[in-house]
């Protein structure tokens, strides 16, 4: 039978940034990651604030904000206390593990010191972990690796995917490209339902950008994903117990 977040958060083995977030989830009835997809300081903030009842995770493309400051990720970290969520730069690192350590370490952003969650291609090989583990573990750090990417002829496919999974040791799986309606965006983006992620994908976190960044009720869009998110968990809940 498959465990509930509740019981996966308690299992022993568990990373404690893991069992944090599937605790939150648990608490929040909400596997809905907003992805903060704008460019302004002031409406990330905002979107953070207002949205953060409804969400588990925040997860943030810090290098396309025209206007950062380090007060930026001060305040987003504040906001993740205030509302219990965790924040996730989708930094997406690939390359080598000595320049992903300065990456993530380093520069204007500092990732690792706001962060909680990042994210890293496995096409380097394990020299990309080892070097984010170095910066990461020491703070408790997360890091998800991608395995399957929902843009139109991504590479990330057969082999390649099954590979990232088996680096992965406790993992949580989340996927982006959802919109309650199927279809794209002309870049390449490809859509599938909260319903067909989590029931039929074994999802356990909706990642949602436009879907409620483009609503005329950002609010409303947010808690419509976070039900159909938690009703399909229930759902599946249901079928396997
Ligand atoms: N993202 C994807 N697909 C992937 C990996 N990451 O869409 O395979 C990210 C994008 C964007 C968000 O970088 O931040 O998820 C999706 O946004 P959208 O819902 O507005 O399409």
């Amino acid at each position: 039978q498959e465990l509930s977040y509740g019981a996966r958060a308690k299992l022993p083995n568990v990373h404690p940034l893991a069992s944090k977030l599937l605790r939150i989830m648990e608490e929040k009835q909400s596997n809905l990651c907003v992805s903060a997809d704008v460019t302004s300081s002031e409406e990330l903030l905002q979107l953070a604030d207002s949205l953060g009842p409804k969400i588990c995770l925040l997860k943030t493309h810090v290098d396309i904000v025209n206007d950062y400051t380090p007060a930026l990720s001060q305040e987003l970290k504040a906001l993740a206390e205030k509302h219990n969520f965790l924040i996730f730069e989708d930094r997406k690192f690939a390359d080598i593990g000595n320049t992903v350590k300065h990456q993530y370490e380093g520069g204007v952003y500092q990732i690792s010191s706001w962060s909680h969650i990042v994210n890293a291609h496995v096409v380097p090989g394990p020299g990309v972990l080892k070097g984010l583990s170095a910066v990461g573990q020491p703070l408790g750090r997360g890091c998800l690796l991608i395995a399957q990417m929902s843009s139109q002829g991504s590479l990330a496919t057969g082999e390649y995917t099954q590979t990232a999974v088996k680096q992965s040791d406790f993992f949580i799986h989340m996927t982006p490209g959802v919109q309650m309606q199927a279809g794209g965006d002309g870049l390449g983006q490809q859509y599938s339902s909260p319903e067909d992620v989590i029931c039929n994908k074994g999802s356990d976190v909706i990642i949602v950008g436009r879907g409620v960044l483009g609503a005329s009720d950002r609010l409303e869009a947010a808690e419509s994903y976070r039900k159909s998110g938690w009703e399909a968990y229930t759902k599946r809940m249901g079928q396997t117990g």
